[in-house]
């Protein structure tokens, strides 16, 4: 799954998607180098960001969706307000990625209503203040249980399984050695029953691994994403597709 994020604000590649022009030059090129799908984000969630009003997130987004739906790759789009998936879904939206699991009023059913399929996250506090003190006692037992109540809600509310991913939500209120636990048990949410999904491309996590800057964690990310193949992860969400690709080409060839 290639990112592309049309926010002037987004940590990992600082507003290179500002326009619509070049979200659709960006998704092109991505399209190129592999993606099976493409995450488009309105609205930075990294840590410390503030929310942006509902007007200006469906500004940023639904052009981009609309001009994609017309592609053979299907497109996720990364929101947490009902109104904007909704608008996302008529656009041709395939997926709803919510960093919030669908906890809005309206999310669920918005989701259900548009018979797409959803990502359901982990997130421990909201970004604005989810990094000062996370806490846990067994940090993927109560990920885990969070994610099987979530997905309980979620085919209650009446989406299919099969139209649900779940995913740990790598540095969305966790320490650094929250992320590396989660990382290192992620085969325990593979009996959840759905796919996981993974995302660790160019965080914070591979930067304290490495001391690389942003800007420099393309090996530290491609590493991550295989290690979390290799422990069952169904999809990668990555800002690096071709590199990616190339390290999951060897690693399926091998263990094919
Ligand atoms: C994630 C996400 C993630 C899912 C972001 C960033 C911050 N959606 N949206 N999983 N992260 N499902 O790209 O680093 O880890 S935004």
């Amino acid at each position: 799954m290639g990112v592309i994020n049309v926010t002037p604000d987004s940590f990992s590649d600082g507003g290179l998607c500002a326009s619509t022009e070049d979200a659709l030059r960006h998704a092109a090129c991505l399209i190129e180098q592999g993606a099976d799908w493409l995450d488009i984000g309105g609205e930075s969630s990294r840590p410390g960001s503030m929310p942006v009003d509902m007007a200006e997130e469906l500004r940023r987004v639904i052009p981009v969706v609309e001009a994609l739906s017309s592609m053979d790759v299907p497109v996720s789009v990364d929101t947490s307000k009902p109104e904007v998936m909704r608008a996302a879904i008529r656009a041709g939206a395939a997926m709803i990625n919510d960093v919030n699991a669908l906890r809005a009023a309206g999310a669920l059913e918005a989701v259900a209503a548009g018979g797409v399929s959803a990502c359901l996250m982990h997130m421990q506090g909201e970004p604005g203040s989810m990094q000062a003190d996370p806490r846990y006692d067994d940090v993927v037992a109560e990920v885990k249980g969070f994610l099987r109540q979530r997905l309980d809600a979620a085919l209650a509310a009446g989406i299919q399984r099969d139209r649900l991913a779940i995913d740990p939500g790598f540095g969305f209120g966790k320490t650094h050695d929250h992320n590396i636990k989660l990382l290192r048990h992620l085969d325990r949410f593979s009996d959840l029953g759905v796919p996981v999904l993974v995302g660790l491309s160019r965080k914070a996590i591979l930067g304290k691994m490495t001391g690389r800057n942003v800007g420099d964690r393309l090996h530290a990310s491609v590493a991550a994403a295989l290690m979390a193949v290799i422990k069952g992860a169904g999809i990668v969400r990555v800002h690096d597709v071709k590199a990616t690709r190339d390290a999951l080409a060897v690693y399926n060839a091998v263990n094919s």
